[in-house]
């Protein structure tokens, strides 16, 4: 084990909050007055748009906020700056869900309830480690378990979740279309495809099977790591059950081809029949405690308020009207292509809200030299983040979850108040507030309290009509789809497709064809292992949140090793090492993990000031969804020797230091 080296100096961040605004002055960042900040804030937005027209703005909105902060971030985006380029986090999780289901279905969300899932036969949790990232939702899940539910995991890892499992099928990365293919095709060849409903309420089937067929149980063995035991086994029991959910996370949709994943998973709940009832259904468990309300909200770049379609005619109108700005007819752009364009130079001025991107975005390094990038960067957070330190204007909020009035909905699609339990720190306004501050510098006259701005958003939202606070206060909470105040849609969606009337049954829901395209990150010799990554329970994303403070549940970053590995390449547990990868390289301890599978090595990110993982991370971005492939990236690991570890680390502080004045020089 390499010695611990004294001269070893690299702090972690302490992170407090944020109280009073900061401004840029001669590259360094300064406190100021609300009045200059916000002055600067509007004069900055104003001079790139009018240099350069709407569309040099954008809005990277906040998936922790309030629903009414995300109605009114999207219509600033929209009237005030008169462009759709607004988005959230939702483009690095979920994206490839929403557009998935919408494809298939006509709308995004998540097809069940939590109260289902406990009364479910079968329940398949798939890529989704949801004893650590949604402990609430699994209680739900081992209340289906203790009511007799089965229950199936599918992780390269032996997860917390899948040790719960009945079966844990642990295939190799990037197969989850050959698994999906291989399951069904032994559904279709044991008779077991619910063909009453394919006939009745889906259509392109006939293609479908033509492309399972090759996908034998032992071709399925072969690509997926997973015996065709296993495989028969779930193909089995979640065709022949009654009641069966299928659920998925991150290790789904972060790949380059997230939304085929994701259809691969649609077509199983289309071919046995497990969605549109009590019970039965397909669903996405959201990230960020309100990533679901903030697309529902309009956050994004093609929707607006109540997931209706902006190149819709009738409802530009409608919203044109209400709202006093023609919105423009085409689709803004998405987290993913901002970036793309800030590079390019035609976005040339941001407002982030409560997102991180210097350190959540693949590729981390690359996306610094692009924020850069911009002539005027606006940063409204709760602390002094990574991304704030590159701002031109930082802006100090209140925390969304306990110092304002608001709602958040969750993955069931259910609206739950929130209510303002703390004062702010003295200094710190409300996120509403400081929209409506900017916009009335713009010369619009807004001043509105969460409950109108809710009032609002509902009268142009019609699956949102009938969720009124005083309601929210009666129930306790109200999922969407709901039309009207005096009734409640079923807890399910799209039981549309069982109707017996052709005409109520509306537009069958398509299988589709997919193919197998392996990660895009290949592994050679000089980069052997497959790096995942994702999260542990105790910490939360980029770690703001989570990481500045001493608590025996901080653990810290480790690169997690199957022990075949680390023997392999000689290495001990706690050990620091090189991990390198076609991006970039860091240092981090090596940690043995058994529930790995050898030549996997897995990483979470919620401790970028340390070790900064998305400097290693791939930025191939799937094309509908535009999400990145942090699910699977090649990447070698070198031993260092006591010299070499203090150079290594020597160098890292370099770089950091070069990097923070190259990025003081271009904002000054
Ligand atoms: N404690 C905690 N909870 C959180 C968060 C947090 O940071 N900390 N973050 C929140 C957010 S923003 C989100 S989006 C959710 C994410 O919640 P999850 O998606 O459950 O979390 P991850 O750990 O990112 O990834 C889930 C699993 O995907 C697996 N996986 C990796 N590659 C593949 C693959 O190719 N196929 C399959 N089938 N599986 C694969 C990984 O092994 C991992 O166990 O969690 C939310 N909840
Ligand atoms: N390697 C790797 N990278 C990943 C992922 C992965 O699995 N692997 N997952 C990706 C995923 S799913 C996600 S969602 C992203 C997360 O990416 P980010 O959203 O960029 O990261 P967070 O750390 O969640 O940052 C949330 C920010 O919101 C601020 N905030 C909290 N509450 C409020 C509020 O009320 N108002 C305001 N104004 N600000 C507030 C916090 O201080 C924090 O700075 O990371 C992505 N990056
Ligand atoms: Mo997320």
């Amino acid at each position: 084990m390499a010695a611990p080296n004294p001269r070893r100096r690299r702090q972690r961040e302490h992170y407090t909050r944020l109280t009073r605004p900061l401004v840029r002055d001669a590259g360094e960042l300064r406190p100021a007055s609300w009045e200059e900040a916000l002055e600067r804030t509007t004069e900055g937005f104003r001079r790139n748009v009018e240099a350069r027209g709407p569309n040099a703005f954008g809005m990277f909105s906040c998936a922790r906020a309030t629903n009414e902060m995300n109605y009114v971030a999207q219509k600033f985006t929209r009237v005030v700056m008169g462009t759709n380029n607004v988005d959230s986090c939702n483009r690095t999780c979920h994206a490839p869900s929403v557009a998935g289901l919408a494809h298939a279905f006509g709308s995004g969300g998540g097809t069940s309830s939590y109260q289902e899932i406990e009364d479910s036969d079968v329940i398949v949790m798939w890529g989704s480690n949801a004893r650590e990232a949604h402990p609430i939702f699994f209680h739900h899940v081992l209340q289906g378990v203790r009511n007799g539910a089965r229950l199936f995991v599918v992780d390269p890892r032996v997860t917390s979740t899948a040790q719960w499992a009945e079966h844990h099928l642990q295939l190799n990365v990037g197969t989850d279309i050959p698994l999906a293919y291989g399951i069904a095709r032994e559904i279709i060849h044991s008779g077991l495809a619910n063909s009453a409903f394919i006939a009745r309420s889906t259509e392109n089937f006939a293609a479908y099977a033509a492309a399972a067929e090759p996908w034998t149980l032992a071709a399925t063995e072969a690509e997926t790591g997973v015996p065709a035991e296993l495989i028969r086994e779930l193909a089995h029991s979640y065709a022949r059950a009654d009641r069966a959910q299928l659920c998925w996370t991150l290790g789904i949709t972060e790949h380059h081809n997230g939304t085929d994943n994701v259809l691969g998973l649609i077509n199983l709940g289309l071919l046995a029949g497990h969605v549109g009832r009590y019970a039965s259904g397909l669903n996405p468990l959201r990230g960020q405690n309100n990533v679901q309300g903030g697309g529902d909200m309009g956050a994004i770049p093609d929707r607006l308020p109540g997931f209706q379609d902006i190149l819709d005619t009738g409802v530009r109108e409608k919203f044109t009207a209400a709202w006093g700005r023609e919105i423009q007819p085409r689709y803004g752009w998405n987290l993913t292509q901002m970036l793309d364009h800030i590079e390019r130079g035609d976005l040339t001025t941001c407002y982030i809200i409560g997102e991180n991107p210097v350190q959540s975005e693949a590729d981390c390094l690359h996306t610094i030299k692009r924020l850069s990038n911009l002539d005027h960067l606006v940063v409204q957070d709760i602390f002094l983040t990574k991304t704030a330190q590159l701002a031109d204007v930082v802006l100090p909020a209140s925390a969304a979850w306990c110092e304002t009035d608001g709602t958040f909905t969750n993955s069931e699609r259910r609206v739950q108040r929130v209510r303002k339990a703390l004062r702010a720190p003295e200094g710190a306004r409300d996120d509403i507030e400081i929209l409506c501050e900017i916009a009335r510098r713009f010369g619009h006259d807004w001043r509105v309290t969460p409950e109108q701005a809710w009032d609002e958003m509902r009268s142009l939202a019609p699956n949102h009509a009938g969720i009124s606070y005083a309601r929210l206060e009666e129930l306790g909470g109200i999922q969407w789809p709901c039309y009207s105040e005096d009734a409640l849609e079923p807890s399910y969606l799209h039981g549309r497709l069982w109707e017996e009337d052709p005409a109520k049954r509306g537009r069958p829901a398509p299988f589709t064809v997919l193919l197998h395209r392996p990660p895009v990150d290949e592994l050679t010799a000089e980069f052997p292992l497959r790096l995942t990554t994702g999260r542990r329970l105790d910490s939360y994303n980029t770690g703001v949140q989570s990481g500045g403070f001493d608590s025996p549940l901080r653990k810290g970053e480790t690169l997690d090793l199957h022990p075949v590995d680390a023997q392999h390449l000689s290495v001990a547990e706690g050990e620091k090492v090189r991990v390198r990868s076609r991006r970039g390289a860091i240092v981090a301890p090596v940690r043995l993990d058994p529930g790995l599978a050898p030549g996997l090595a897995f990483m979470t990110f919620h401790f970028p000031d340390e070790v900064d993982v998305n400097a290693i991370t791939i930025e191939a971005t799937d094309p509908v969804a535009g999400t990145a492939e942090y699910k699977a990236a090649a990447i070698g690991v070198d031993r260092l020797t006591p010299e070499e570890l203090e150079a290594e680390e020597l160098a890292a502080d370099r770089r950091a230091a070069e990097q923070r004045s190259a990025l003081t020089a271009a904002r000054a």
